[in-house]
């Protein structure tokens, strides 16, 4: 019991010095100096896209690869998916449901993967969002038909205000989602569950420093989901958008960055080390978030912990690797530990990238008030009221930037 009583107490007192040390002070944020997206690694200043995309562009995303999320393995993996379970009455005969479950081979390891798709019944093609869900396929809605994701102990609905899946489909887009655990399940000592093993990765010992974690293997499923999307007639092959909230949003933003299938690419509330500057000292840092999630970043990026300033990149030029695709970053009011305004700099340094392409930027733009949009050439931001969550506002203003953007 006492032992009990302890634990508790040492874990308030380091939650409420947790939330202490962290800054929410905009005077205290510090100088810091971006790294230049448009300086190459030998001093040129780049000045054409040619230049971005054969010399900056590859280097950057090596950066990116080698010092923060990591690479997986480079091991064939095979892919087969099995249709589980079909319908062309699904929500309310809106719509056609889909659930194919994945099997990732390798070297005699198997491991699984659910998809749950919906599309909107009778469109030829379907622009389509690809998004992970935090709680199990079942939480996203109250669709008794739907498959419970292998590690999720969550209900069926529990999440479902995340998944505005009747606005999505009313618009003429489909949606599909998978649990982020089926790749990499998302606490420690659970290596075994995810795809790491396909990889030849089975404990804390095989990571080399650049190997990818989670982050990376959630990426992955993210462009194995696209793999399968694009052999479905009604998919719309150009309109593929991968969209992501918080964790999943820096998931999000890797997956894009790396594949430029995505046509278009949502940051919700991602925050540090997904939209968010490093080298601003607010909310959530470097520090903070590898120390509270060693499983998501490759190990070299922990070397960088204490000496951010030393990044030989921030994450603007994450952020410029979607260029000159669509892009929307949104935060939210009381988000601050996700830092809105850092995640505004960011996609406003970012810009500079975008311009090569002789497209509208951020330049002028002024940090905006509370629900309003701010939208120029490919880039769209807001911050919408309220918490850390994904809402009916976030993916209405999706919705219509994509439709503005992609057609
Ligand atoms: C928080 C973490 C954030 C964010 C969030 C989430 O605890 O500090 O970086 O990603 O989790 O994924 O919900």
């Amino acid at each position: 019991m006492k032992k009990i009583c302890i634990l508790i107490l040492w874990c308030l007192i380091s939650g409420i010095t947790h939330a202490q040390r962290a800054n929410y002070d905009e005077a205290k944020v510090g100088q810091y100096t971006l790294p230049d997206a448009l300086l190459t690694h030998d001093g040129n200043k780049v000045d054409n896209r040619k230049m971005w995309e054969k010399v900056r562009r590859p280097e950057i995303m090596k950066l990116l690869a080698d010092v923060e999320y990591g690479t997986l393995p480079d091991v064939p993996v095979k892919t087969a998916w099995k249709v589980l379970e079909e319908s062309d009455d699904a929500m309310g005969g809106k719509a056609v449901r889909r659930q194919v479950q994945f099997t990732f081979s390798n070297n005699g390891v198997n491991r699984t993967m659910l998809l749950l798709v919906y599309m909107p019944k009778g469109k030829k093609k379907c622009p389509v969002f690809v998004s992970p869900n935090f709680h199990g396929n079942q939480s996203t809605t109250e669709d008794l038909t739907v498959i419970k994701s292998q590690y999720s102990k969550y209900e069926r609905g529990e999440q479902k205000s995340r998944w505005a899946y009747e606005k999505i489909l009313n618009a003429g887009y489909a949606v599909a989602t998978f649990h982020y655990f089926d790749l990499f399940y998302d606490e420690e000592k659970h290596i075994q569950e995810g795809i790491m093993p396909v990889f030849g990765i089975n404990t804390d010992a095989d990571f080399k420093p650049h190997t990818g974690k989670s982050i990376s293997a959630w990426a992955w499923g993210c462009s194995r989901v696209l793999d399968y999307l694009l052999t479905l007639k009604n998919i719309d092959k150009k309109r593929c958008i991968v969209m992501g909230h918080s964790r999943l949003g820096k998931t999000a933003l890797w997956a894009g960055a790396q594949d430029k299938r995505f046509a278009m690419v949502v940051s919700n509330n991602s925050g540090c080390c997904g939209a968010a500057l490093s080298r601003r000292n607010f909310g959530e840092t470097v520090p903070a978030i590898t120390k509270n999630f060693p499983r998501w970043f490759c190990n070299t990026y922990f070397t960088y912990a204490n000496r951010v300033n030393e990044l030989p990149f921030d994450q603007h030029e994450l952020l410029a690797m979607i260029a000159p695709r669509p892009l929307y970053v949104a935060s939210a009011e009381e988000d601050r530990w996700a830092d809105p305004r850092g995640e505004f700099l960011s996609l406003k340094e970012a810009g500079k990238v975008y311009a090569l392409y002789g497209l509208e930027t951020f330049a002028d733009a002024q940090f905006p008030a509370v629900g309003e949009y701010v939208w120029h050439g490919n880039m769209g931001y807001h911050m919408r009221s309220g918490k850390h969550d994904v809402t009916d506002f976030d993916w209405e203003a999706y919705i219509r930037f994509a439709n503005q953007k992609l057609y």
